[in-house]
């Protein structure tokens, strides 16, 4: 072994423990950040998408379900047709009677007394008809 080489193996191992001391942090970082850098940038935006925010965390989301009943009385000007209707499993409801938003259009095509399958949407509380026709 050559003395010359000796003070370069000192200055190497002096480098090499001066990096296993200080730099283990610094190198996982740059291995999570080069990580990061290989995943497509769409794959950060799937993994973004499904978080909801804070506040509709309490609030239901909105769900469709289609029942039938018979039309117990119609409100244009507030906007709602009152229908008692039977159990609607979809949204876990009993047979009720209940007032359901609609479109003027809607109220219009529809009488007390009739018989109706109708399809809505329900948001929280609020129950809205997308859809209503008379039963023959
Ligand atoms: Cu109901």
């Amino acid at each position: 072994m050559s003395t010359k080489l000796q003070p370069l193996s000192f200055a190497l191992a002096a480098l090499l423990l001066a990096g296993c001391s200080q730099a283990p942090n610094a190198d996982d970082m740059a291995k999570e950040n080069a990580a990061d850098m290989d995943m497509p940038a769409n794959e950060h935006a799937k993994m973004a998408e499904p978080m909801p925010p804070a506040v509709s965390a309490t609030a239901q989301p909105a769900k469709t379900a289609s029942a039938t009943g018979t039309v117990e009385s119609v409100d244009t000007a507030v906007g709602k047709i009152t229908i008692a209707h039977g159990a609607i499993e979809a949204v876990n409801w009993p047979a009720m009677t209940m007032a359901f938003k609609a479109t003027p259009e809607q109220i219009a095509s529809v009488k007390a007394g009739q018989k109706v399958h109708f399809e809505f949407r329900l948001e929280g509380m609020d129950a809205t008809i997308t859809q209503i026709m008379p039963m023959p």
